[in-house]
């Protein structure tokens, strides 16, 4: 697809060919109401929006950091993540989604239109982000990468078609090629030309290091799947073993599979949140998950037939950073792990907790009570409570999403959730222990604007109300 900035991209700027053309790029990238709405005041614009690609184009990595995390709750509105648009659903959005991601990870760009494209690695890649991609360019050329701590490790070319290859040097280095696995020639210089053979594979990497270092750099990524090959997964016990070329409908076809009680997996990943996803079937038992250490739940991965890539467990509401998932076997033949999913929701940068105190939060019915000095963890120590069935809480926020935050405990039960009115889910606050700051519901993706969520008892003893947390 042609896009904006096809005649005057990055290559145009470095190779001095902009005709002072890129300053007037800059200056109305910077007054569109894309860079108002999307950057600063963290409004995502329509799915189909394509000013990331533009951003990615023009280079935009700190911008991007920023508006991609706004951007991407726009996709959360349906459980199957297709976009709702009133009378009908569309995937339009992941078209200039995926293109904008594209575009930053790698692109192939000419200075001028009829001269030879330029291969750059990460060219608007927000640094602080480990990535590795394995994309297409022009020419035939199937280049990946990869970034940890703000380093590009290695790049490989591909040669599909032969021909001579450009590509900009992501280091301020020399670069040595390896041919094949062969070490090759030193070349110097920011730009790299080279001659390939169709069929031949091309690493370069910097003076000092092997190709072969790089092999296992890991992958963290936020709401994409991590197969369970991932090295950020450990499998702990003996019975392990993996099973690939399945046809049971498995994230890449093959999962790993523990037959002895007490054998665990643990995933590290960075992020606010995780989904672990595995089959269920009639010989999979109960599984008991801890986050960070910290037991949260047991669950049950028993089901009369087989079905794959089941969500058992979704954890959301993490401190930003780095956190571990754990699973240990308790019943059934088998314990499986297909995949994982971290994902990160933005929280830390325009997310607001707001207590149960506040003012915006109206609670229904004649049994609520007020609970403050509490020592159970709770948020600034306090929660509401209701001890009758059908008694409700209503919040009422501006922002495109919402948490709910409560306790959980053996005296508490049922709550049915309403989204501007409209019937949700029913969650369950049962609990054989007491555990404080549980995000037992979230809603992400709603158009921007004012919203309410409530809930209203339905089981237990207790509905609690401690927090709710907002997002832009
Ligand atoms: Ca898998
Ligand atoms: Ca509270």
């Amino acid at each position: 697809m042609l896009e904006k900035f096809d005649v005057l991209t990055l290559e145009s700027r470095d190779q001095g060919m902009d005709g002072g053309d890129w300053n007037t790029a800059i200056n109305t990238y910077l007054a569109s109401p894309g860079y108002s709405n999307i950057r600063n005041n963290g409004q995502a614009a329509h799915p189909t929006s394509r000013f990331l690609v533009d951003a990615a184009r023009l280079g935009r990595a700190n911008d991007l950091a920023v508006m991609f995390p706004v951007q991407y709750r726009q996709f959360f509105d349906t459980p199957n993540l297709l976009q709702k648009e009133s009378d009908y659903y569309s995937a339009q959005g992941y078209g200039t989604w995926s293109a904008a991601l594209q575009e930053a990870l790698s692109q192939s760009v000419a200075p001028k239109p009829a001269l030879d494209p330029v291969i750059r690695v990460f060219p608007a890649w927000p640094t602080a982000w480990d990535a590795k991609y394995k994309l297409l360019a022009k020419g035939g050329f199937v280049v990946s990468s990869s970034m940890a701590s703000q380093d590009v490790q290695y790049v490989e070319i591909e040669s599909q078609l032969g021909g001579t290859a450009k590509v900009r040097n992501p280091w301020a280095t020399n670069v040595v090629l390896y041919r094949n696995g062969v070490q090759a020639e030193t070349l110097s210089g920011s730009l790299l030309s080279f001659a390939t053979t169709a069929g031949e594979t091309i690493v370069m990497v910097r003076p000092g290091t092997t190709p072969d270092q790089y092999r296992s750099s890991s992958v963290v990524g936020t709401g994409a799947k991590v197969n369970d090959t991932d090295s950020n997964i450990s499998y702990g016990g003996s019975s392990w073993a993996y099973s690939s070329g399945r046809n049971s409908g498995d994230y890449q076809a093959d999962v790993h599979y523990a037959t002895a009680n007490n054998d665990s997996f643990q995933f590290t990943f960075t992020g606010t949140g995780v989904d672990y996803v595995t089959e269920k079937n009639s010989d999979m038992g109960q599984i008991d998950i801890y986050i960070d250490g910290v037991f949260q739940q047991t669950v049950d991965c028993a089901n009369p037939t087989r079905l794959a890539q089941q969500v058992v467990y979704s954890k959301r509401g993490l401190a930003t950073g780095t956190h571990t998932i754990r699973g240990v076997k308790k019943t059934g033949q088998y314990m499986l792990v297909d995949a994982f999913a971290p994902s990160n929701d933005g929280a830390g940068g325009g997310s607001t907790k707001v207590n149960d105190t506040d003012s915006r939060a109206a609670y229904v019915g004649g049994t609520w009570t007020y609970s403050s000095g509490r020592l159970e963890g709770d948020y600034q120590a306090d929660v509401h409570y209701a001890t009758a069935n059908n008694d409700s809480f209503q919040f009422t926020f501006t922002g495109t999403g919402v948490d709910y935050v409560t306790e959980k405990n053996s005296d508490m039960g049922q709550i049915d959730i309403y989204i501007d009115g409209v019937f949700q889910q029913t969650v369950d606050c049962a609990n054989p222990t007491r555990l404080a700051q549980q995000v037992v519901y979230s809603k992400r993706g709603l158009a921007t604007g004012t919203h309410t969520i409530r809930g209203v008892k339905k089981t237990g003893q207790y509905m609690l109300v401690d927090a709710f947390t907002t997002y832009n």
